[in-house]
């Protein structure tokens, strides 16, 4: 349900003012430190940030997509870290039981994951299975009223703080590929979990991410999303749909702080007897920033809005990522090449942005596998 524009403005005010206050001057300390202080978590729950996307009736703010849009973007203006704190609950770790889960499992766990009480984890990816993710191997045997998961998940977001994971895994192996696989609700606390060690990445630091482990894991019936087999894939995508519009403004976020920084480094930063702002070399690389931001908002403005009326994204939502996370990948490389030195050394943050938003291009499908997503609903679509 879309919020009247006076309390959307309201939750953008209060969410810029968060950002600027708390979240601005933690930034080095959470890099450096690779964690996000509690209070700070605390005072996201405080805020309703956990539950920003999910069902007013389970006690979240309901957002719709644009409305997500607009919040995400203006969290893109700090470091991506903290918005990953919240950013499962909000978005692949609670979606695939927000758009496909029955009225008991939302009952069950939506409350509490919209409170942040429980964290959710999005299980897809496998060693075997990463854009190929049709191709998961992990296994769920139906015994009696349970089923038995086994397999590896890798590069799980959050997994050393979830409390719920989302895990697909194939039920019917006589099935290849994407028919045989279902989604289920695994409480992490199930015997059987084991976690890896968290990744040492090369960017995000106070973000975690880490492997886990499925050992004849049991878990009930009722778990499984929907109460239907074999349609967990399907799931996977539609989430991921979402996820990537979500990213997309992420990127647009980073990319305006990453402007912001360049043009007050280029006006006050002086070198032949006047601010480089001046060299055209330089208004050349802040303009093209400056397209591309306003060419990838465009993008994900459009289509959240046409995810809200009810149309498929699918492809939409491929072209947003694409673009806005290849975009801030350039904003982020002439931020450092405008602060020159100043970019690559610690100090003004510029490297760590650089760093941080390199990830944007790979997870929740890489830039490759937006373009096959892209291209082959062009080649149905002339084919029809
Ligand atoms: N929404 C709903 N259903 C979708 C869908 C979407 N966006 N995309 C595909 N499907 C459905 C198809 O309609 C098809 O359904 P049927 O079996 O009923 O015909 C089924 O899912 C399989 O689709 P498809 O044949 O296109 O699957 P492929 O195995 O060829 O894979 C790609 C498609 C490559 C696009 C998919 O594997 C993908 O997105 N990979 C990247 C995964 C990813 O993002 N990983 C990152 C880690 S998760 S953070």
């Amino acid at each position: 349900m879309a919020l009247d524009q006076e309390t959307l403005d309201q939750l953008l005010d209060t969410v810029d003012k968060f950002v600027e206050k708390r979240l601005r001057p933690l930034e080095s300390q959470v890099g450096a430190d690779d964690s996000i202080p509690d209070d700070v978590i605390e005072d996201m729950k405080a805020l309703g940030l956990f539950g920003l996307t999910i069902p007013e009736e389970y006690g979240g703010l309901g957002l719709n997509m644009s409305e997500e849009v607009a919040v995400a973007r203006v969290f893109g203006h700090t470091s991506p870290a903290f918005r990953s704190v919240f950013g499962t609950n909000v978005g692949i770790g609670s979606q695939s039981l927000i758009i496909d889960g029955t009225a008991e499992q939302k009952q069950r766990y939506l409350h509490k994951m919209a409170t942040g009480e429980v964290i959710g984890s999005f299980c897809l990816t496998e060693p075997e299975a990463g854009s190929d993710a049709a191709s998961v191997r992990s296994t769920a045997k139906k015994e009696g009223d349970t089923y038995i998961i086994n397999g590896t998940k890798r590069f799980i977001t959050n997994a050393p703080k979830a409390d719920l994971f989302t895990v697909f895994a194939r039920t019917d192996p006589a099935r290849e590929g994407s028919r045989g696989v279902s989604a289920f609700l695994v409480e992490a606390s199930t015997p059987g979990i084991d976690l890896g060690k968290p990744y040492r990445k090369m960017g995000q630091q106070g973000t975690y991410v880490c492997d886990v482990m499925f050992d004849d894991v049991v878990v009930p019936q009722h778990n499984l999303i929907g109460g239907k087999e074999n349609v967990g894939f399907r799931t996977a995508m539609k989430v991921l749909d979402k996820g990537r519009l979500h990213i997309s403004a992420i990127s647009i976020g980073c990319a305006e702080r990453l402007i912001a920084d360049s043009l007050k480094y280029a006006t006050e930063r002086k070198q032949f007897g006047q601010p480089i702002a001046e060299f055209q070399l330089i208004q050349a690389m802040l303009a093209d920033s400056q397209t591309d931001t306003y060419a990838a908002l465009c993008m994900v403005t459009d289509t959240a809005k046409r995810r809200d009326a009810g149309e498929n994204v699918a492809a939409l939502a491929a072209s947003c990522k694409l673009f806005a996370t290849e975009m801030v990948g350039r904003v982020a490389d002439r931020a450092v090449q405008i602060h020159g030195g100043a970019g690559y050394v610690e100090d003004y943050g510029v490297e760590r942005f650089y760093r941080d938003v390199r990830l944007f291009r790979i997870y929740e499908g890489t830039s490759q596998i937006q373009q096959t997503v892209i291209a082959r609903d062009m080649i149905r679509n002339a084919s029809n």
